[in-house]
């Protein structure tokens, strides 16, 4: 394929509550969305999951913006005829910046397999009609909150709960959560919030019977995951710390996790994804997907990826009314806690152009010549 021009916008969706993780971190979706353009007569579409400021990892939406425009396309457009697979290959050079990097192999793919008339999900290797949702629930102001949230997820039908936690807000959310759903796989996520020191505290969690504790250390601390592991009997699953196919298959072989959160955005797209959960599956490890409060565009290609058979636990892949009242493609909708896999052509969803254009502050076209 030759690419034409790559569109980049700046959108504002807002959320139907606010989300906060660890750090008093509250998340908005303002977000990078590509539209690629080629002269085969298609286009592709992906979105940057890159948040506002660099909270969740060191990349930012700005910063991925100016990394795509003065890094990534100069190479994409003197590479002439390329296809997503070339991607990884050509902007190996450019060091980190995985978000960036996955966005416009995402948006690439998506043209490449419009062309070819292939779904996402069949093109990575699925062959599931449907996967299993999870929810991920923000730090509530109150106990009372939370218990109202979380009942609203039961009774939308989600089939696991994972509840963010951090220092003054562990053992009693996880607790009442446990007590009122005995049954409910859950688990929690930390998002860093712990060090070394909090080991004693963690192990607490042991009797809540949840699936796992996500990223409790430091992104950079594989080693201290490894020695927690060794001392609680919850599994370790990491985020934050899996940035690439190396780093996933390090970790394993320490023990610092024994569940993976695959997020492609943070490993640098669907490709590396699928390298990882192949990965995993040889070596008996679960996997999930993750999710970074994406719109219908990235979660079309998230439910696609989570469709693979290695995806044996839920993921935070829920319906698109978990954050937004609208969403900017024909919304994902739950019915008896599962999602459908799309199965049109590319991440096969309808985007609707009308409320892209309402809720875009920024707009800039780069042509190829
Ligand atoms: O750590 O999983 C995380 C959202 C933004 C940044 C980090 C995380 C999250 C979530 C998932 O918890 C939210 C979702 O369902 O998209
Ligand atoms: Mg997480």
């Amino acid at each position: 394929m030759k690419i034409k021009s790559v569109e980049l916008r700046i959108l504002q969706l807002p959320l139907v509550r606010p989300f906060r993780t660890s750090f008093g971190i509250e998340y908005n979706r303002d977000l990078l969305l590509m539209k690629v353009s080629t002269h085969e007569g298609v286009d592709g579409w992906a979105e940057c999951v890159a948040m506002i400021e660099p909270l969740y990892s060191p990349e930012y939406m700005s910063g991925a913006q100016d990394v795509i425009e003065r890094f990534l396309l100069p190479r994409l457009f003197a590479a002439g005829d390329v296809r997503a697979e070339d991607l990884a290959g050509l902007f190996r050079p450019i060091l980190g910046h995985q978000m960036a990097k996955s966005t416009l192999e995402t948006a690439i793919l998506d043209a490449q397999l419009k062309l070819e008339g292939k779904s996402f999900a069949s093109y990575l290797g699925s062959s599931k009609k449907e996967i299993d949702c999870g929810v991920s629930v923000g730090i509530a102001p109150s106990i009372d909150a939370l218990v109202e949230e979380v009942s609203q997820y039961v009774s939308d039908g989600y089939r696991r709960i994972k509840l963010k936690i951090e220092h003054g807000w562990n053992i009693e959310p996880v607790s009442v959560i446990r007590g009122l759903w005995p049954n409910i796989p859950l688990q929690v996520d930390a998002n860093q919030a712990f060090s070394r020191d909090d080991f004693g505290l963690l192990k607490k969690l042991d009797p809540f019977n949840l699936l796992l504790i996500e990223q409790p250390l430091d992104e950079h601390d594989v080693l201290g995951h490894a020695m927690l592991a060794a001392e609680v009997d919850t599994p370790i699953c990491l985020d934050e710390s899996i940035t690439s196919f190396e780093s996933a298959r390090d970790a394993l072989a320490l023990k610092a996790t024994t569940v993976i959160n695959i997020k492609p955005g943070r490993v640098g797209g669907y490709l590396e994804s699928v390298k990882i959960h192949d990965l995993c599956v040889e070596n008996d490890i679960p996997v999930w997907c993750g999710g970074m409060i994406e719109t219908g565009i990235g979660r079309a290609a998230n439910v696609a990826l989570a469709s693979l058979p290695g995806f044996t636990l839920p993921g935070d892949t829920s319906a698109s009314s978990r954050f937004f009242t609208r969403d900017i493609t024909n919304p994902f909708v739950m019915v008896d806690g599962r999602l459908t896999v799309p199965t049109g052509p590319g991440i096969g969803v309808d985007i609707d152009l009308d409320f892209v254009d309402e809720i875009t502050s920024a707009k800039k076209v780069i042509l190829a010549s």
